[in-house]
């Protein structure tokens, strides 16, 4: 089995599709989680499809990815906006990080316009719903390829 390509999220990404839906779209996390499964067989990738409302535990999981992991796809929520944690465990890796939003930060408000993620990430992609995770899985694989 080859190192899978961890996708983190962040707090309250578990909500999706339940409320807040005029903002992330209908799709559930199980949804992504599903598209991402679908595109990354696809494309030869094993995922890692991970959730969770803690920072220190997705700080645990950014070090697992950097160890375990062949690259790293993140929607952090609302700890993009806050985590220098988060931020400080990003830049320890040396695999490929790409930083996703379902929402596009840049058209929404002022305190969502920085992100500590992004000076750690290889890319970012916001405001194309679910589909963004497919395009980051498909940015990872030209990556990993070399294309
Ligand atoms: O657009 C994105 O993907 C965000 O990362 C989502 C975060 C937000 O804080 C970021 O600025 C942008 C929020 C995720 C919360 O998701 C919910 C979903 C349903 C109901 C409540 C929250």
């Amino acid at each position: 089995m080859s190192s899978p390509v961890f996708i983190l999220n962040g707090p309250n990404l578990n909500l999706l599709g339940t409320r807040e839906t005029d903002i992330y779209g209908q799709a559930s996390l199980e949804d992504i989680e599903a598209l991402c499964r679908d595109t990354a067989g696809t494309l030869g990738l094993d995922i890692e499809f991970r959730q969770s409302n803690h920072e220190g535990m997705l700080v645990d999981w950014i070090q697992e990815a950097g160890r375990d992991g062949a690259a790293l796809i993140i929607n952090a929520a609302a700890y993009t906006h806050t985590s220098v944690a988060l931020l400080d465990a990003l830049k320890a890796l040396s695999v490929p990080v790409i930083e996703v939003h379902l929402s596009n930060i840049f058209a929404r408000d002022e305190f969502r316009h920085h992100s500590y993620v992004s000076p750690a990430a290889m890319g970012i992609i916001c405001g194309f719903g679910p589909k963004g995770y497919q395009l980051a899985l498909d940015a990872v694989y030209d990556s990993l390829m070399q294309l």
